[in-house]
């Protein structure tokens, strides 16, 4: 890819949990299609893309829902996708329920660059939710017990010549993500999402749920100078409602381009990599500015606590 190139965001409409992977790849490839029109060099796919959300359901067994996961990647109905996107020339990021051979389940994310090749793959480490039987709400979500905490870190991987870093849904809320891939120098962190409106346990207003989604992107593009480009199956799934707002946004912390929409649609942003590089060189200078000597508590301190000592050099009594 050049350093300016096109970059879409695939949202996906809401998917019934009866509805085929067949069924739900056609439409990505059409999507793929009309991004690819538009110039598109790199499509973004949602999180868990190819079926319904089916963490906000119960199973007494944890291998209760081993239909909704993919057991190898691509198989035999993700091969349109990758077939469509190896003739057109165009890499993407996919999100997929991942069951490995020894019997560990992720909540996985895979690169794939413009010659077919998966050259990423990222296990979602910020798993909400909770893990019990919540059998008194309609839509649980029960992504703590159906899925392992990611085992492989938070990679920066080359697609094409151009730097990606990906999370995956809620990890986008979390500015440890952001910095974890820039420090890694990702030009593009790129992540797919499921936010249902109705959370157990959040609190937020129904508008905020859109507010807080795209206010996470915008600083994390800004505090990393990194662009961040985002998509969500969105609309309505099995009664329960998913936010859309698919989005980019700008190393200026700008959305530049967002969907308008809760169904299948794409949207759009010319990428320009040097764009970061006034914000790399100035204000998050990295090398020149941060100060990890005094960031110790981020990583030996999980929850909240007591302030810290303050040094007697401050001569306060
Ligand atoms: N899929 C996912 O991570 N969704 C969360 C919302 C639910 S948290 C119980 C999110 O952060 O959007």
């Amino acid at each position: 890819m050049d350093r300016k190139f096109i970059l879409a965001v695939a949202q996906v409409g809401g998917i019934q949990p009866q509805e085929s992977r067949h069924d739900v790849v056609a439409r990505l490839v059409a999507m793929l299609e009309q991004a690819v029109a538009a110039g598109a060099k790199f499509v973004v796919f949602p999180e868990l893309t190819l079926t319904t959300f089916f963490p906000r359901y119960w199973s007494d067994k944890i291998s209760g829902h081993d239909q909704y996961f993919e057991r190898e990647m691509p198989n035999e109905a993700v091969n349109p996708l990758f077939k469509a996107a190896l003739s057109h020339g165009v890499g993407f990021y996919l999100g997929y329920a991942e069951l490995t051979s020894d019997g560990h389940r992720y909540n996985t994310s895979i690169l794939v660059d413009s010659t077919g090749r998966i050259v990423g793959k990222y296990r979602k480490i910020h798993l909400p939710g909770h893990a019990d039987n919540l059998k008194e709400l309609k839509a649980q979500h029960l992504e703590k017990r159906y899925f392992e905490v990611g085992d492989l870190g938070f990679g920066v991987f080359d697609v094409d010549g151009v730097r990606f870093g990906m999370c995956l849904c809620n990890d986008r809320r979390w500015p440890e993500v952001y910095r974890m891939l820039s420090l890694q120098s990702a030009d593009v962190v790129v992540l797919g999402y499921n936010t249902p409106l109705d959370v157990p346990g959040w609190q937020e207003e129904p508008h905020m749920k859109m507010s807080t989604h795209l206010l996470s992107l915008a600083a994390g593009a800004y505090q990393n100078a990194v662009w961040v480009a985002a998509a969500g199956k969105s609309g309505t799934e099995d009664g329960t409602y998913m936010v859309g707002g698919s989005a980019i946004a700008s190393p200026a912390g700008e959305i530049v381009s967002k969907v308008i929409g809760d169904g299948d649609e794409v949207a759009f942003a010319q990428i320009d990599l040097d764009y970061s590089e006034p914000f790399r060189q100035s204000v998050f200078n990295f090398a020149a500015h941060r100060r990890p000597e005094h960031y110790g508590l981020l990583v030996e301190r999980v929850g909240r606590g007591e302030p810290l000592p303050i040094p007697k050099s401050a001569g306060l009594t």
